[in-house]
């Protein structure tokens, strides 16, 4: 097949979902084409199969608002004429479904009258937050209700966006995967690793997000806080975004800051989870938790909370640890009880291993996009 693919190119789960994808479909043979304003992050240079396709926006005086998602559509509909494309698959509803609802009516009422059906992936906060604010509900509704096909990343996700949007067309539910040969637990680079952000031999606790509201950022640091009371501990903090000054804040008034080390954006995130004991993902919400499910390929131990989609990906008491949100005593409870049995840390590490590559590794998941993509095409023919 020749899909399109576009999402947000930079940080987010989203983003790193739908290169993930791309590359897996592009190695079972499939031509991929990225349309997007930047190249995906964690596209790893040149592919065979794959194709990258920037979308200039015109900056002009008069546009207080770059109309991203015009020059989107236009973009969309030249690669797909010009490469002969099946379908898009957009990733995330807003505005990228929108502007795909546009390119198939570009190209319907071009002169091949050719159909180009396109593919919604639901993620979260393009339902649970962006879509809700009024001023884009409407806009969320209709697009998705106008996506030939439609998939959401958990059950909690399809269930919210059925009850909340109320929206006729049915959703599958495709869960996000990780691509196991790549996230493992890497003994030799840990080595190296360790002498350098855990030189004495301390505990390693890891928070991986975009450091917004939702990821309640001072959680972490709470935890970590009470953690580092009982062990000699350090903790990695891998991303960046706003709640980023107030989480340094806390630590310098805590007296940890020395342990606290604020990585930034990283790429080969595998190479960091190696080192790590404990994820700490004390997420307001989580429509599924993409960060937990790549700790666990690597070994690491989840500790999060019973919000959205988590429990759907972390076993409570077999493959982690779930709280509510919030509750940063027993997150930090579970912590210190896990890191004072060494014997129970590995092996359930282990555990979130096998759990990782039994439901979520990324050659089974990619299939059931294949599959889905097929009767897409069947019932747009
Ligand atoms: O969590 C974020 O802030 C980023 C956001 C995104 O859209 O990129 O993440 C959402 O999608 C991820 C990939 O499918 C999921 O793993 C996250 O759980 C989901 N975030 C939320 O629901 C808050």
């Amino acid at each position: 097949m020749k899909i399109g693919i576009t999402c947000y190119p930079t940080y987010g789960g989203s983003g790193v979902v739908a290169t993930e994808l791309g590359l897996e479909l592009a190695q079972r043979d499939h031509e991929i084409h990225f349309i997007s304003y930047a190249q995906p992050i964690r596209l790893r240079g040149a592919e065979p199969n794959i194709h990258y396709h920037e979308v200039e926006v015109s900056r002009y005086p008069l546009f207080d608002y770059p109309p991203y998602d015009l020059a989107l559509a236009t973009r969309m509909a030249e690669v797909a004429q010009l490469y002969d494309l099946d379908l898009l698959h957009v990733h995330y509803a807003i505005p990228h479904s929108v502007s795909a609802m546009l390119a198939r009516q570009m190209l319907a009422s071009g002169p091949r009258g050719r159909r180009l059906p396109f593919v919604t992936t639901l993620h979260g906060t393009d339902i649970t937050l962006v879509g809700l604010d009024r001023s884009y509900l409407g806009i969320t509704r209709y697009s998705i209700e106008q996506s030939d096909g439609v998939t959401a990343i958990s059950n909690y996700l399809r269930e919210r966006t059925q009850r909340v949007f109320d929206v006729k067309n049915k959703i599958e539910v495709i869960y996000n995967s990780v691509n196991c040969d790549i996230y493992y637990r890497n003994t030799e680079i840990a080595e190296k690793l360790r002498r350098e952000y855990a030189p004495n031999n301390q505990r390693v606790l890891v928070h991986l997000s975009n450091f917004r509201p939702v990821k309640r950022i001072t959680d972490v640091i709470e935890i970590f806080d009470r953690v580092r009371k009982q062990f000699p501990a350090r903790l990695l903090l891998i991303g960046d975004g706003p709640d980023r000054s107030v989480a340094e804040w806390l630590a310098v008034q805590k007296g940890i800051h020395d342990d606290v080390l604020f990585l930034g954006k990283q790429d080969q995130i595998y190479e960091k989870l190696s080192i790590a004991d404990i994820m700490l993902l004390p997420s307001e919400l989580e429509s599924f938790g993409l960060a937990a499910l790549e700790a666990m390929a690597c070994e690491v131990v989840p500790i999060s909370t019973r919000a959205g989609g988590v429990p759907e990906v972390i076993d409570h008491g077999i493959s982690g640890f779930l709280a509510d949100v919030g509750d940063v005593e027993t997150m930090a409870r579970y912590a210190i009880e896990l890191l004072n049995d060494e014997q129970k840390l590995r092996e359930m590490g282990k555990r979130a291993r096998a759990v990782a590559m039994e439901r979520f590794c990324s050659t089974k998941i990619v299939k059931q996009y294949e599959d889905f993509y097929r009767r897409v095409l069947e019932r747009s023919a």
